[in-house]
């Protein structure tokens, strides 16, 4: 690969020059100057309606942002995504999410052989797991039903699952319940089973590399807990199913591989809950929801592959937050859905975007002298406005804002759905057009209260507006991000699909276990501070 960074490109710096006239534009001008721009500066494709009109930039602005993409080879990087190409460079790998919602007849090569019959087959195979578990065919091992689902993953074989699992919820099976454990500490293990029976308790482990030490830890602890009320190893296979790409670990736990579920090391961890990373998932809502949802992230995949950069939804999203990412040197963005369903959309996308795009070195191990991705955060509204929304309306940052909603509530209530979509609308307004001090003053507002009650405005956002929330629309929520993330980390040139920060986690513990849990261990050579600091927690962790 040798691309030039995209600050080398023409276009960049034709960026640069255009950012100096639009820089202190405000978007109450560039309203009043085109009646039609809440209309012009719209895009809907499979559903989305995207409104980025409330956003500062001109159709110059955007002309000369698809520029850059072209230049950038978005399209060409695109089709080698598609045709399973090793674009994952340093971990030489294809990148291929998007075979796993293929349809059943599609072609999609590896190595030179089509992997999408073994994704059908793996999802048969989850299909007719999840029923005979939903119809409660399959027992326990002393003949009871399953009640409860535990997922047991962490980062990415949690918080997709989670993620979609909270957002489909209207769609679940209401008598079998399921629940998320992650975090090392016992604490989350403890909880999430307190009060169950183990009798009626199935346990997904779920871990691409099946040697990860918090789940390791906990499927050791779901085993003994179990096993201490079923009293006979034989149990486990009953009561133990497995999500993996590893089956020598999946055995050697005790697993037996019948009752494994496989996909590949062309699927990232955060590119993985439409796999069988998905399976609590799809017993949850059951195979055909699950189905539904593959079609929608499928009709976004296709979108994105066919549609020409100006009218392309994944790349206007991605373009944009390019805009504010690296010319008005934004440094977050907050994703805010209008609906209580998609509560875990932020923390899933924050490891989506994140894990991608925080790199710091370019495709060729060059250093980059622009930034890369952003923080991402937020919360759903409204509740947010009753909290942090303030530095957004009156702070001293930028922080553009993704607004989520849907027209149709899934839960009609009173005038609930009005009053949530009201103060959605309204604040996407309020941030755009703010207040001004003479605004203020004709409220009657005392003088020396002015410059407070006073709101600049100029805070973009983008709307995203569906009708229903629907297995399908997730999907194609989900892709438009995947392949938001795709184009931008495409754009600086760097790879999205590797996560060496994560994998140093994996292993900077396992230097100061044998120390804090053998203190005879040989002497601490950390630094002052870290010695201190464990030598405190050796002397201080049981209680008088
Ligand atoms: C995702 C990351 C990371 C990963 C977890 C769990 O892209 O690589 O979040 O998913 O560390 O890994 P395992 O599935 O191997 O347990």
């Amino acid at each position: 690969m040798s691309l030039k960074q995209p600050t080398q490109l023409p276009e960049w710096r034709a960026l640069e020059e255009h950012f100096s006239s639009i820089r202190d534009q405000h978007l109450r001008n560039l309203f009043a100057e085109d009646a039609r721009r809440g209309k012009n500066f719209v895009l809907e494709a499979e559903g989305l309606y995207f409104d980025y009109s409330k956003n500062r930039l001109t159709g110059d602005t955007i002309n000369l942002l698809l520029a850059l993409a072209e230049a950038s080879g978005v399209k060409e990087r695109t089709e080698a995504m598609f045709s399973g190409e090793k674009i994952n460079s340093t971990e030489k790998r294809a990148v291929l999410h998007i075979a796993l919602r293929a349809p059943r007849d599609a072609q999609i090569m590896v190595d030179g052989q089509n992997v999408v019959p073994e994704v059908h087959a793996v999802l048969d195979k989850m299909a007719a797991f999840s029923n005979r578990v939903i119809s409660g065919e399959w027992k326990g091992y002393t003949g009871k039903r399953i009640r409860n689902v535990i997922n047991i993953g962490i980062g990415g074989s949690d918080l997709g699952p989670v993620m979609a699992y909270e957002a489909l919820r209207y769609y679940t099976h209401r008598d079998i319940t399921c629940r998320f454990v992650s975090n090392v500490d016992g604490t989350d293990f403890v909880e999430a089973t307190r009060g169950l029976d183990p009798e009626e308790t199935l346990f997904i482990i779920s871990s691409k590399t099946f040697t990860t030490i918090e789940t390791m830890t906990n499927a050791r602890s779901a085993r003994d807990w179990s096993l201490k009320t079923l009293k006979d190893d034989k149990a486990v296979a009953k009561h133990f199913v497995a999500v993996s790409t590893n089956a020598a670990e999946v055995t050697k736990f005790g697993i037996d591989t019948a009752n494994m579920f496989e996909f590949w090391d062309w699927v990232g961890g955060r590119y993985s809950y439409d796999s069988a990373i998905g399976l609590s998932l799809m017993i949850a809502i059951g195979p055909d929801h699950f189905r539904e949802m593959l079609a929608g992230f499928h009709a976004m995949d296709e979108h994105f592959r066919a549609a020409p950069l100006e009218r392309n939804l994944p790349a206007l999203l991605a373009l944009i937050g390019i805009w504010y990412n690296n010319f008005f040197g934004a440094q977050t963005v907050a994703i805010l859905p209008y609906d209580h369903y998609l509560g875990r959309l932020p923390s899933y996308l924050q490891q989506l975007d994140m894990e991608s795009n925080g790199k710091h070195v370019d495709l060729d191990g060059n250093t980059v002298n622009y930034q890369t991705g952003p923080i991402i955060w937020g919360q759903p509204g409204t509740n947010g406005q009753h909290a942090y929304y303030q530095l957004i309306h009156q702070g001293t940052k930028l922080i553009p804002c993704d607004f989520i909603g849907f027209n149709q509530t899934l839960n009609p209530l009173g005038r609930h759905h009005d009053l949530l979509m009201a103060n959605f609308f309204a604040q996407t307004e309020a941030l755009a057009f703010g207040k001004t001090a003479e605004e203020v003053k004709a409220d009657g507002v005392e003088d020396s209260l002015v410059p407070h009650r006073v709101f600049e405005g100029n805070r973009p956002t983008n709307t995203i507006l569906a009708d229903r929330l629907t297995p399908e629309t997730l999907g194609k929520l989900i892709a438009l991000y995947e392949h938001k993330v795709f184009v931008q980390g495409t754009i600086w040139k760097i790879n999205s699909f590797d996560q060496w920060g994560v994998e140093l986690g994996k292993v900077l513990a396992n230097r100061i276990i044998p120390e804090l849990e053998s203190p005879e261990s040989p002497e601490l050579t950390h630094d002052s501070s870290t010695n201190a600091l464990i030598e405190r927690y050796r002397q201080r962790r049981n209680p008088r």
